[in-house]
């Protein structure tokens, strides 16, 4: 089922197994001209322009935008309590991991009378998105209101598409997600319409007021991200999120069936999903393509399964040594690494590039995407050579705080006068001068 590779024998370099592993081509930029126009009316127009495309996109015209507190109440009351308990104990596992992700503020005394402290402040105002249709997945809620939460964002507003089955309301689930995690202001829109009211904010048909956010996260289809690439620079956006992927790296000590029901899980998302064994054991290569091929049968979704196990961006790698797995999934720099060897621990510690690495044969992926406590969003597209999962940082900024005294800005003047001059900035240097009362450097 899964294409194969043999890379033994052979070392290519990161550029050339980059090219061996292809990825999904997502071509945002090729639907911005369809975009522009929807953000231009709500930045326009505000709610009334959001109804319109509501109607128009989700086949619904709600009366009101906001959500009203009762319709969360509700949805709360009438969630399935197997999903509740679930649902608390991934937000507990949550704030537990984040709430050591919190930094302290810290001062550098860089001389006598002269300290640096750099203070981490949190967002202000953040905008979540959590799509409808195919993926309902009240789990990114609690991974996009954690961080945030921890992070001390004083103000949150949830987006979610309202869907006409539940008349007009979003997913019942995605209302009882935010209840549960204290988001109270929940707004029914979808799509780059969300994106612009969150960007510009807008009052709702009773007068409801939407305060413009300063940032906007969480994943959506191909149009919210290119409004989130239009609007990016008025408001901060999370890095955009490409179609999902496990690269699974395992020695002959690898159970075939957990490693073939990991590459299925994460193929269960999409068509367009990368399912990738990089392996030194053509046995088991050969084993887990026995497991697929029952195990996708058996699935429930065996289409859209099969179809992202088939895909270019799917396949088998093999290789001679682990030390040559380890340089072909640090090329790929997949979004979530499994780890399915003799001394896995070991092997991890070794990995450069990955949004996420799970361990061993206890440590599934789906674990990570409900819950271990980590975060499931994840830098994908091989964005993880330079870029890290969402987290508390996400929603920091860290302000530095400049406070010299005379003296010390006395000791130093010369040298800003200097290197002012050097850059033909001279105003820049006398702006020192002005304070210190004369030309640096003289006795008088
Ligand atoms: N694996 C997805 C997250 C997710 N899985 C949500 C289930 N629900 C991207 O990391
Ligand atoms: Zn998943």
């Amino acid at each position: 089922m899964l294409k194969r590779t043999d890379l033994r024998g052979r070392v290519p370099s990161p550029a050339q197994l980059r090219a061996l592993l292809p990825r999904a081509e997502v071509d945002v930029d090729a639907v911005l001209h369809q975009v522009r126009p929807v953000v231009d009316a709500v930045r326009e127009r505000g709610v009334d322009a959001v109804l319109d495309y509501t109607e128009r996109f989700d086949a619904v015209r709600p009366d009101r935008v906001r959500v009203p507190a009762r319709e969360m109440e509700s949805a709360l009351a009438s969630l399935d309590p197997v999903v509740r308990e679930a649902l608390e104990e991934s937000i507990a596992r949550a704030r537990a991991v984040h709430a050591d992700q919190r930094r302290e503020d810290v001062t550098t005394r860089v001389v006598d009378g002269g300290t640096v402290t750099e203070r981490w402040v949190p967002v202000s105002r953040v905008g979540l998105y959590a799509p409808g249709g195919l993926a309902v997945y009240p789990s990114s809620v609690v991974m996009n209101v954690v961080p945030a939460q921890t992070a001390g964002v004083g103000s949150l507003v949830l987006c979610s598409p309202p869907q006409a089955e539940f008349g007009g309301l979003p997913h019942p689930t995605i209302l009882a997600a935010a209840a549960l995690l204290g988001v109270d202001d929940v707004w029914a829109v979808g799509g780059a319409q969300a994106v612009a009211l969150l960007a510009y904010g807008g009052t709702d048909t009773d007068g409801t007021e939407l305060e413009p956010v300063d940032m906007v996260t969480g994943p959506g289809n191909i149009y919210l991200t290119a409004a989130k690439r239009l609007l990016r620079g008025l408001i901060g956006i999370d890095s955009e999120a490409g179609p999902t992927e496990i690269a699974i790296l395992a020695d002959d000590t690898a159970d075939p069936a957990h490693v073939a029901a990991d590459l299925i899980s994460q193929a269960e998302h999409d068509t367009l999903a990368a399912s990738v064994l990089v392996t030194t054991s053509e046995a088991l290569a050969d084993a887990v393509d026995e497991e697929l091929r029952r195990r996708v049968a058996a699935t429930k979704h065996t289409e859209r399964v099969e179809q992202a196990l088939r895909g270019a961006q799917s396949g088998t790698v093999l290789v001679s040594t682990v030390d040559d797995g380890l340089r072909v999934v640090d090329a790929y720099a997949a979004e979530h690494l499994a780890i399915q060897t003799a001394n896995a621990r070991e092997v991890a510690a070794r990995v450069r590039n990955a949004g996420a690495i799970f361990v061993g044969p206890y440590s599934p992926v789906s674990l990570g995407d409900y819950c271990a406590g980590s975060n499931h969003v994840l830098p994908t597209g091989g964005f993880a050579r330079h870029s890290s999962g969402l987290s508390v940082q996400s929603f920091l900024r860290g302000i530095h705080v400049v406070d010299y005294n005379e003296q010390a800005l006395r000791d130093v003047a010369d040298k800003v006068v200097a290197l002012a001059n050097a850059e033909d900035l001279p105003a820049h240097g006398e702006a020192v001068m002005a304070r210190t009362g004369r030309l640096p450097g003289s006795d008088a």
